[in-house]
């Protein structure tokens, strides 16, 4: 049994947040997958919110909320992924915590009822992806957010960077080529092997598969495929 265990649904997006900063570290860790509409009497007894991901530690500890296991992690395994300067610092945890908003205005169009709530949803894309653009311009040259040096704000945004683009490919939205640093960042994102726990092409499959088990208004647009777990 690994020292990391990290309790996971296949496509959640919060638990390949702290894959990646587990990958980022190098630290080894094993997955155990659950499922949404199982989920098992040991997890729901670790997971106060009965959400992944959870972390569990030696077997003794377990850390739920994808933001706080980033920070555990960085304070306890080098390489410091946070920036040594605390403006820096404070700066890159603001834009952290902007996170669960750009998630909902970019991949929110996922969960729209019908084609009005879908135009509604990805009427909110350009005010997240301009705020983002903005912050790139003021932090530098890219093509992470702290120029060439990795940090936990990166590991926050591949995974919806990532989603918007799965999206995009089942029905084109197209905004991304106007923000053209929030583009080079997402695709340095994308290129980065961390970003990755499953072989890109099965992940988008799953993912693809779950958008059309919804069956919200954008499940039409994906042909059948094998179901996967969320
Ligand atoms: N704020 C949480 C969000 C985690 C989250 O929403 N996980 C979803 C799966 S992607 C979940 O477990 N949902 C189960 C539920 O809401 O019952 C974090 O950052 O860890």
């Amino acid at each position: 049994m690994a020292k990391y265990m990290l309790v996971s649904f296949k496509t959640c997006p919060w638990v390949q947040r702290s894959a990646i900063v587990l990958r980022e570290k190098g630290i080894e860790f094993e997955f155990r997958h659950i499922e949404p509409d199982n989920r098992p009497d040991w997890f729901v007894a670790i997971s106060p919110h009965r959400k992944v991901p959870v972390l569990r530690i030696e077997e003794k500890v377990s850390l739920f909320e994808s933001s706080a296991i980033a920070e555990y992690l960085d304070e306890t395994i080098a390489p410091r992924l946070h920036p040594d300067d605390p403006i820096a610092r404070a700066t890159n945890r603001a834009w952290t915590d902007y996170v669960p908003t750009f998630a909902e205005s970019v991949t929110g169009m996922a969960y729209a009822d019908d084609e009005a709530a879908y135009k509604k949803s990805v009427d909110k894309i350009p005010t997240a992806f301009e705020r983002v653009e903005r912050a790139l311009e003021k932090q530098g040259t890219g093509p992470l957010f702290n120029g060439a040096k990795y940090s936990l704000v990166d590991a926050a945004y591949a995974p919806f960077l990532q989603r918007y683009f799965f999206l995009d490919r089942i029905r084109p939205i197209g905004l991304i080529g106007r923000f053209p640093r929030l583009k080079v960042w997402a695709d340095t994102l994308i290129k980065r092997p961390s970003t990755h726990s499953f072989p890109e092409v099965e992940f988008e499959a799953m993912y693809r598969a779950n958008v059309k088990r919804r069956k919200k208004w954008l499940s039409q647009f994906i042909a059948n495929a094998a179901m996967a777990a969320e």
